[in-house]
């Protein structure tokens, strides 16, 4: 269900991605811009304020693991559902994340994508990548459902 120009698009902004320092932004905003998502992450230390979280390193790790699953999906855009399906069980079984935080995560992270690719994050290439990112989590919700 992608077009040849869609899959070129999301690998190759993908290709830009630094999982590390972009997750680490990307999840840091989705702390401080929806604050309720911190009690999810309960053992991760001190999450008060924008400093407290720039510095922790539990955040980083996370960032990069979380960016990091998003990429195996990026490689697997044929069977993006398949690819998600024991992480989509994870969350809902065990984490208990409610899967609206799923899209609340993708558009920020669409934010620190438009922010870091600037003119190169064409409405084209953004309209790409939200179709990505519906499909994407479409996937981790799908044991919800
Ligand atoms: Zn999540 C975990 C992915 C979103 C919450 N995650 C996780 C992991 C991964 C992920 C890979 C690991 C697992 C294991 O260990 O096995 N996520 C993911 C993705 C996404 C997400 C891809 C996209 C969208 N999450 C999310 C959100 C939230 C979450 C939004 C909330 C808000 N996760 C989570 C938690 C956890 C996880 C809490 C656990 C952590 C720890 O470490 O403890």
């Amino acid at each position: 269900h992608w077009t040849a120009e869609e899959k070129a698009a999301i690998t190759s902004v993908w290709s830009k991605v630094d999982v590390e320092q972009d997750g680490h932004e990307a999840l840091s905003r989705l702390l401080i811009v929806y604050p309720w998502t911190q009690r999810y992450f309960s053992s991760f230390g001190n999450l008060s304020n924008p400093t407290a979280i720039a510095g922790n390193a539990k955040v980083h790790a996370h960032g990069k693991k979380v960016l990091s699953a998003i990429g195996d999906a990026v490689g697997h855009l044929d069977n993006v559902k398949g690819a998600l399906h024991e992480l989509s069980d994870i969350h809902a079984f065990k984490l208990h994340v409610d899967p609206e935080n799923f899209r609340r995560f993708s558009e920020v992270l669409v934010i620190v994508l438009a922010a870091k690719l600037t003119s190169s994050f064409t409405p084209k290439v953004q309209h790409s990548m939200e179709k990505f990112f519906a499909v994407l989590v479409d996937g981790l919700s799908h044991s919800y459902h």
